[in-house]
């Protein structure tokens, strides 16, 4: 195995960010780790947005250089996307290998989707990403070698990389297209069921799939690892009272979440569309929960979701200091503390979820005529020779015990 790659690390601050430059550049750290690169340095600039023309100011550029030659490093990952010229000027300016943090989250997907699906929409985010920079940026991307920002989709010429680009992402359009209708078909089934569908939600590593493991035993990928899961499961469980309801896992949030990734996993993220409540996990373990929590919201409010009902959990609670402040529904999804509670509040959401169904219900069905009238709100009732026609607003999993 070669030398793991050498970087360091820039960023740009305002003073009033969420987040310390600290903090930002420690989660970037992470980041360029998980692609197996080395972070041998970091250089920070407080400036109200970063300079169009070469990212850092002048001198901290001059700074940068000086640090990379130090260093001995590859070169650069910023923390923020770069625009063509940001990337030609740097590039020219230190005469190294300059990345975005825009770049190091495409390729961690890129390494992590395992899915058909996935492995598509990553390529489609990593092939328009390349589109919109191939304007000003041709010459470096045809560039030859190893390492992070070069692999995935190659391509030779300007020109004919636009049309090749193009081509492929016009296919690749067509099987995501193919998959989503797929899904759709899948959904359907599950909708006529009645179920409560429940969706997490939360920032990348939080411990999402380790909650679905704990409520369904679903086995789903949960490692301590950035982006372990780039699609969605979903699965069935039953809430206390016996209702059935099912809960979807899938891809986290991270801050500056690019764009063209959240364009690309539409599909994947759609999920959460259909989902009746979110599950917010956050991570009681990071020092920057708060700015972590705030992220999901604006990610899930660009997403058009912010009016779900959300239950917020607050996870490994097993790693929290004695003393600290309870936060709320604290939960350890690895050792399975407050799993009672949180299935109770799940419940109790679910509850409140209530559906207009028709149905006919056989008299004989003493106990569901009974329970549809304790528990549902009855718009008619018709008596019949077989059954009493009622159309009702039921909670879900009563819907589901009368559309049996
Ligand atoms: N101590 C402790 N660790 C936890 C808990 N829940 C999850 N973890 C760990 O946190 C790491 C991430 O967990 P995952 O369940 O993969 O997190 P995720 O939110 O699905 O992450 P991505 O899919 O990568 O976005 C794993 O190493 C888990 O073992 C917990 O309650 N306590
Ligand atoms: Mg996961």
């Amino acid at each position: 195995m070669s030398a793991p790659e050498r970087f360091i690390l820039a960023g740009v601050y305002t003073e009033n960010a969420q987040i310390s430059a600290e903090d930002s550049l420690g989660e970037l750290e992470e980041l360029t780790e998980t692609l197996g690169a080395r972070a041998v340095g970091r250089i920070t600039q407080s400036l109200t947005k970063p300079h169009p023309a070469h990212y850092l100011g002048k001198g901290k550029l001059a700074e940068l250089k000086e640090l990379i030659e130090r260093e001995e490093a590859d070169g650069v990952i910023c923390d923020d996307e770069l625009s063509s010229a940001q990337y030609r000027n740097m590039e020219e300016a230190l005469g190294a290998k300059v990345i975005d943090r825009t770049v190091v989250i495409l390729e961690i997907f890129a390494r992590n989707a395992r899915s058909a699906e996935g492995i598509a929409q990553t390529e489609l985010a990593q092939l328009q990403y390349r589109l919109s920079r191939l304007s000003g940026r041709g010459a470096a991307l045809s560039r030859l070698g190893g390492g992070i920002g070069t692999r995935g989709p190659g391509e030779t010429k300007l020109e004919t990389d636009r049309r090749r680009i193009r081509e492929k992402l016009a296919s690749l359009k067509e099987r995501l297209g193919e998959i989503a209708e797929n899904r759709a078909v899948l959904r359907g089934k599950r909708e006529r069921a009645g179920e409560t569908v429940f969706s997490l939600a939360g920032y990348t590593n939080a411990g999402k799939s380790t909650l679905m493991n704990l409520l369904t035993g679903a086995g789903a990928d949960a490692r301590d690892a950035l982006f372990a899961t780039l699609g969605t499961t979903t699965r069935r469980f039953e809430l206390p009272s016996g209702g059935g309801a099912l809960l979807t896992d899938t891809v986290g949030f991270i801050r500056k979440l690019p764009h063209h990734l959240i364009k690309a996993f539409s599909a994947t993220l759609e999920e959460l569309r259909w989902a009746d409540v979110l599950i917010h996990v956050a991570d009681l373990s990071s020092p920057v929960m708060e700015a972590q929590a705030e992220v999901v919201r604006q990610t899930l409010d660009r997403l058009g979701l912010g009016g779900k009902p959300v239950i917020t959990v607050y996870n490994k609670v097993d790693l929290k200091r004695t003393g600290e402040p309870v936060r709320g529904l604290e939960i350890s999804a690895k050792t399975g503390q407050g799993r009672e509670t949180l299935l109770e509040a799940m419940e109790a959401e679910a509850r409140k979820l209530r559906r207009l169904v028709t149905a006919l219900i056989p008299y004989d069905a003493g106990a569901l005529l009974n329970a549809v009238h304790i528990r549902g709100e009855i718009v008619s009732e018709e008596f019949r020779e077989d059954g009493v026609m009622i159309t009702a607003h039921l909670p879900a999993d009563l819907a589901a015990w009368v559309a049996k």
